[in-house]
């Protein structure tokens, strides 16, 4: 007899076609193979074995080189289920439209089978995915990103409690993409795109999109959130999720290099993208890591930015869409000052200055989480950390002070909610437009937001012990357009301030928008930040913020009456304080 996922596999191969079928093992071995594999293909050359051994670039299709969201769908049987923010596509015609692309798709080609574990191999918190895939170069990433191979298959047995997920290169015509996502089956099927975020179907596919369906149903939470550990002077480890939205920094601030180590506080990291969280028998929720990988942004990081980082990637990892020097090292804006000469950009071509950037805005770096300098001992926790703070933050270049805290879970679900930011190079569209992204959620959330944002209220309500929740803004800027905040290790004296709140100390005052700091309350020493920009970091601009106001409005319309009253309420309350301020004698 034929296990599930044995015969799902059958299934596929009929329509598909392959030429073989490789189940994959997940040893170093197939980790050889795979890699000859993708030298001979042509589009992925070793690096300097010596400087940075095991190493890879990976060139993609140049048309393929970040998530599309526009043909990213969510097909549940009833579209106010998949809700206005995503996109929708009825199951019955995804799967014609889709089934007539797999069909024979991978004539000639190999189709790989990769079961793989999201979550700590050994903790009941972690779920099992399969892929199938005809990408050597999705083999060799998940290998870095997901627990895979033979540790996933012995977990799963004859079971049939896996997340199928297919996917094929297709023939990587823009026009014949689609990354569609059925929650009620718990499947996945995406063809016509290499990239990760659109080919790794354990990350954003099935570790958000259908994680939070899956989460929603079983009373948990699947968030676009790091995990960090702040370590006080006394060894206590504090842990914080963060959420961000794509490329605004996520990685760097869970790696940080702490700017005040000389006084003990130190900041380990538990994961860089996605938490998974469930109430413990403490009553405190705990998170655990999905991923056992970095995917990250490489342009803009460098010995300052992310040291850390920039240690851990000097082996076994694969770089994707970087400049090459002529040492054959991986290169890209921000790294130093300037390309080496003899630089070849991502496309191949030899760099001029003129022909735009060696590395792809979007070029990434695929790295095992556990080289990292600053991971966490607990980072493979099967019961995850327990977290006292959840931190929501955006590229606000005008309005959000540096952090504030919102006042209780209800208020921090509508800081949450009505989260907006510039946008970025992850994604193909129009970069530095302000928008709204609750919880940066908006391309990961695998139904209607505002069920999701019910679900945020409901928790609430089942954590006995629930996170105190911020809201944080590196990116503000001064009236020269400069930016205000240095950033990078220097955010660990906000998360010290976090962390005092958390213990009831951190002196604060009450705004409108929720408690800020007082000038005074961040430990500054050792800072050349003056107590005017401190100041101006910290203000809070009525008249900005009914702006803001007014725009959260017209966002929340879009859900109609599915809207939890619960926010409706604290956005009438928000407009209420903001009119006081407004009114109030100077
Ligand atoms: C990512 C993203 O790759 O958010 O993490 O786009
Ligand atoms: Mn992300």
């Amino acid at each position: 007899m034929s296990t599930p996922l044995e015969q799902w596999v059958e299934s596929v191969a009929r329509m598909t076609c392959p030429e073989q079928i490789v189940w994959c093992d997940g040893s170093e071995e197939e980790a050889a193979r795979i890699q000859q594999q993708l030298i001979s293909e042509g589009h992925t050359l070793q690096l300097n074995e010596k400087t940075y051994p095991n190493c890879l670039l990976h060139r993609s299709d140049p048309s393929d080189v970040a998530r599309t969201e526009k043909v990213t769908f969510i097909c549940t049987q009833d579209k106010e289920n998949a809700g206005p923010t995503n996109n929708w596509m009825p199951p019955a015609e995804a799967k014609k439209t889709l089934g007539g692309l797999f069909t024979g798709s991978m004539k000639g080609r190999t189709m790989y089978v990769i079961p793989y574990i999201l979550g700590p191999a050994a903790s009941s918190q972690s779920r099992i995915g399969v892929e199938l895939t005809d990408s050597a170069y999705v083999v060799a990433s998940v290998k870095v990103m997901a627990r895979m191979g033979k540790i996933a298959l012995d977990r799963l047995g004859s079971s049939s409690d896996f997340v199928p997920g297919l996917h094929s290169l297709g023939d990587l015509n823009p026009s014949r993409r689609y990354i569609a996502h059925f929650p009620e089956e718990k499947l996945i099927w995406s063809i016509g795109s290499g990239y990760g975020g659109n080919a790794l179907l354990g990350k954003k596919c099935f570790a958000l999109r259908i994680a939070s369906w899956m989460a929603r149903e079983q009373g948990w939470m699947a968030e676009h959130m790091l995990i960090l550990g702040l370590e006080a002077p006394s060894g206590k480890v504090t842990y914080m999720a963060a959420a961000f939205p794509s490329a605004c920094g996520k990685t760097n601030l869970a790696m940080m290099v702490s700017a005040l180590e000389n006084q003990g506080y130190r900041v380990w990291t538990v994961g860089d993208d996605i938490a998974w969280l469930q109430v413990g028998p403490d009553g405190y929720l705990h998170a655990i890591n999905p991923e056992a990988g970095f995917f990250g942004v490489a342009p803009g990081t460098n010995e300052k930015t992310n040291p850390n980082v920039m240690t851990a990637l000097r082996k076994n990892t694969i770089f994707t869409n970087t400049g090459l020097t002529s040492r054959n090292e991986p290169w890209w804006e921000g790294m130093n000052d300037k390309p080496p000469a003899g630089t070849i950009d991502w496309q191949g071509r030899v760099w001029t200055g003129s022909n735009g950037p060696a590395a792809q805005p979007n070029s990434r770096y695929t790295v095992p989480a556990h080289q990292a300098p600053s991971i966490s001992p607990r980072w493979e926790d099967p019961t995850g950390v327990p977290i006292s703070a959840f931190i929501f933050g955006g590229r606000r270049a005008r309005l959000a002070p540096l952090v504030y805290e919102a006042t209780n879970w209800q208020h921090g679900v509508y800081v949450a909610a009505t989260m907006a930011s510039e946008t970025t190079a992850a994604a193909t569209e129009a970069v530095g437009v302000t928008r709204r992204d609750p919880m940066a959620m908006l391309p990961f959330c695998g139904y209607n937001m505002a069920d999701y944002f019910g679900h945020w209220l409901d928790m609430g309500t089942r954590i006995p012990h629930p996170p105190k929740i911020f809201h944080v803004n590196w990116f503000r800027k001064g009236a020269d357009g400069k930016f205000l905040w240095p950033g990078y290790g220097e955010n660990v004296r906000v998360l010290k301030w976090i962390m005092e709140r958390i213990e009831g100390q951190g002196a604060a005052t009450e705004t409108p928008i929720g408690f800020v700091p007082t000038s005074n309350a961040l430990t500054l020493d050792g800072l050349d930040v003056s107590r005017a920009t401190m100041e101006e970091l910290l203000r809070v601009d009525p008249a900005d913020w009914t702006r803001e106001h007014a725009d959260t409005g017209k966002f929340f319309q879009e859900f109609g009456s599915r809207l939890p009253e619960a926010i409706r309420e604290e956005h009438k309350r928000l407009g209420e304080r903001l009119q006081r301020v407004a009114v109030a004698p100077k």
